[in-house]
């Protein structure tokens, strides 16, 4: 089980697109409103350093690969079609598209760096929109769809535990562990919200209130302008200026597909790329990526890497860790050298790591040992990146 990223956004502004350079997956992309009818799911990695080196052994990923070195971090993402203003209400493809995110750990939300597209994700012209604009309704409705999971019996909830006693906590926890909000977060989000201790006080603000708090405790993300290859200069920086990051999905789509094909040698992120068959490329195609070229070299690379690792180790604080069978050659029982590197959030346990291994690991937890120093590890023992770490339990 590995961690999910929601990438949301209106129509048109090039979710499929950047999701597919992703995953090099292929999928519908369109000029249209509500191509994606169905979610897409797919998977991608962030690179990370593969601690093989360092016993001079290959590494066999079960999941993702490793090039040199590079370690590709399996991550899950998920492309949330049809978000457009009103969506909580069920307008565009409402509500069923928000409850694809209810199980993502971060998301990211793509706009239309160009500026073309009125709110509903129509055509204008260039420049004719403020990017930007867009980043208030999609939070907004997130906001509102979390607002109304929380509204749903609140009163007849709320009224209970002022006869009955009971923790406010724990009544939301249950409303909202459907999202993997824990009772915790909720704790936290109640104070951060300022929500009145007086129950009877309690109003559409405090509800509103504690959504945004959830919100941005539980669903962090980060905001990435796409269609870059067709915006000026000035406009890359104004949206860069503001912590946006501009991206080109089409042309990191051009590469990985030229690479997958063996005619470059290009990995994701990299500034630049080798032509490796020049003899099986027309005239075109040669020009194609040529301006491609000149474009990532100017812009540092497409960006579409840098987003997701971006998400992934800033935003949501993710640590990598190996888990093996075999702290003394780093293996699993059947001799594979670094089988599974998990993400994992930055505090996270020995026994938190045991629990995503399996439950009956958590369960039966009895000691855990650091692979590089053979160290005996409690249960409270705190993770750090690229620990590799073996798990006893009692079974
Ligand atoms: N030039 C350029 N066009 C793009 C880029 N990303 C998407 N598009 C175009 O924008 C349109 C909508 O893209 P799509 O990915 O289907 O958007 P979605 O509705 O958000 O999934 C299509 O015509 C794409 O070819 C990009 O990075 N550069
Ligand atoms: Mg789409």
């Amino acid at each position: 089980m590995s961690m999910l990223v929601g990438i949301i956004g209106k129509p048109n502004v090039g979710k499929s697109t950047f999701f597919s350079a992703l995953t090099e997956n292929q999928v519908e992309i369109g000029n249209y409103p509500f191509t994606t009818i169905e979610s897409n799911k797919g998977v991608t990695y962030v690179r990370s350093k593969c601690p093989h080196v360092e016993i001079g052994r290959k590494c066999s990923p079960k999941f993702g690969k490793c090039n040199e070195g590079v370690r590709m971090v399996p991550v899950e993402i998920i492309d949330v079609a049809g978000l457009v203003p009103g969506a909580h209400e069920g307008k565009g493809l409402g509500n069923k598209f928000l409850d694809d995110l209810r199980r993502a750990d971060g998301f990211i939300q793509v706009i239309d760096g160009t500026g073309s597209l009125d709110r509903n994700g129509n055509f204008v012209g260039h420049g004719k929109f403020d990017p930007l604009d867009d980043s208030n309704f999609v939070h907004e409705e997130i906001v509102l769809w979390l607002s109304s999971i929380i509204s749903d019996g609140l009163i007849k909830g709320l009224r209970k535990i002022e006869s009955e006693g009971g923790k406010i906590e724990t009544f939301i926890a249950t409303k909202v562990s459907g999202l993997g909000i824990d009772e915790k977060t909720v704790s936290v989000a109640l104070k951060r919200a300022g929500v009145p201790s007086n129950l009877r006080e309690w109003n559409d603000d405090s509800t509103k209130n504690l959504a945004e708090e959830l919100i941005s405790l539980s669903k962090p993300g980060i905001i990435v302008a796409t269609k870059g290859d067709k915006m000026t200069p000035d406009e890359r920086k104004k949206l860069t200026e503001k912590g946006v990051i501009v991206v080109s999905g089409d042309y990191e789509l051009v590469l990985r597909r030229a690479a997958k094909a063996g005619l470059i040698e290009y990995n994701p992120g990299d500034k630049d790329f080798r032509i490796l068959k020049e003899d099986k490329l027309n005239k075109e195609q040669i020009n194609a990526l040529e301006a491609v070229r000149s474009y990532i070299r100017e812009n540092n690379g497409t960006g579409v890497q840098e987003a997701i690792e971006k998400l992934v180790y800033n935003v949501l604080k993710m640590i990598v860790v190996y888990p093996v069978e075999d702290e003394t050659h780093w293996t699993d029982k059947a001799g594979n050298v670094l089988p599974d590197a998990l993400l994992m959030r930055d505090g996270s346990t020995a026994l938190d790591l045991a629990f995503k291994i399996h439950t009956d690991l958590g369960n039966n937890f009895i000691r855990a040992i650091n692979g590089r120093s053979k160290r005996i590890l409690g249960k409270e023992y705190i993770l750090k990146d690229n620990d590799i770490i073996k798990i006893i339990s009692s079974h």
